[in-house]
């Protein structure tokens, strides 16, 4: 059975889930929904994730929802590929990364789009001093920590993992909240060695 996944085609957090569903080649059945139109919030979607967010996943009867569990998910449904490491350290190097990302980065760029694009779409006062400067000073705090991960390495960990796939869809597209990763060369050549993959445009 393939695996349903509620999408938004501009979600950076549902890409990570498609990015690495074509890496292990796991075919999806998609259903795009769209926020606008209060598809995140009927009673039908929020009975599966009563965050009424996506990504969220259905499979063999379950229903998952947070984009790095379902990376996880995802790795163990192809053990052959090494993405889901029986090795409890290797593993754990894995879960410290995921959450290390979800705990302070990843939040500062949700500020940051919120804040800076969303708000002002929807006709709200956006672009809050206060919380754009503490955003962009949780990017300068922890960037620098994922820069020198990344020294001398072609993916987070050395070799391709689920964090490449947690962490690059967000930071492929931090130009557009005015986060400038110039000072960043490793970071920079890892987006450039993961786009060259060639499912990395159109998935
Ligand atoms: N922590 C969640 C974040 C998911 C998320 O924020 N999804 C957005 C789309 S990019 C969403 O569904 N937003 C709708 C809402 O919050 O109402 C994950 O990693 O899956």
């Amino acid at each position: 059975m393939p695996i349903t996944l509620y999408d938004g085609q501009r979600s950076p957090h549902a890409r990570k889930v498609r990015l690495l569903a074509a890496e292990l080649d796991l075919p999806l059945t998609r259903v795009a929904l769209d926020f606008q139109k209060g598809e995140l919030r009927t009673p039908a979607f929020l009975a599966k994730n009563p965050n009424g967010r996506i990504p969220t996943i259905e499979h063999d009867g379950l229903v998952l929802w947070e984009s790095g569990a379902i990376l996880k998910y995802l790795a163990g449904q192809r053990p052959e590929r090494g993405f889901a490491p029986s090795d409890a350290a290797e593993q754990a190097h894995i879960d410290q990364w995921l959450l290390w990302w979800t705990a302070d980065p990843e939040p500062a760029f949700t500020r940051l789009i919120w804040e800076r694009r969303i708000k002002p779409f929807l006709g709200k006062s956006g672009n809050d001093p206060a919380i754009v400067a503490d955003a962009e000073a949780t990017f300068d705090r922890f960037l620098p920590v994922l820069e020198g991960q990344l020294a001398g390495k072609d993916y987070v960990l050395g070799h391709l993992t689920i964090v490449d796939f947690a962490i690059a869809p967000v930071l492929e597209i931090v130009a557009f909240v005015n986060v400038d990763l110039g000072g960043y060369p490793n970071i920079t050549a890892w987006l450039e060695r993961l786009r060259a993959k060639p499912y990395w445009k159109d998935a």
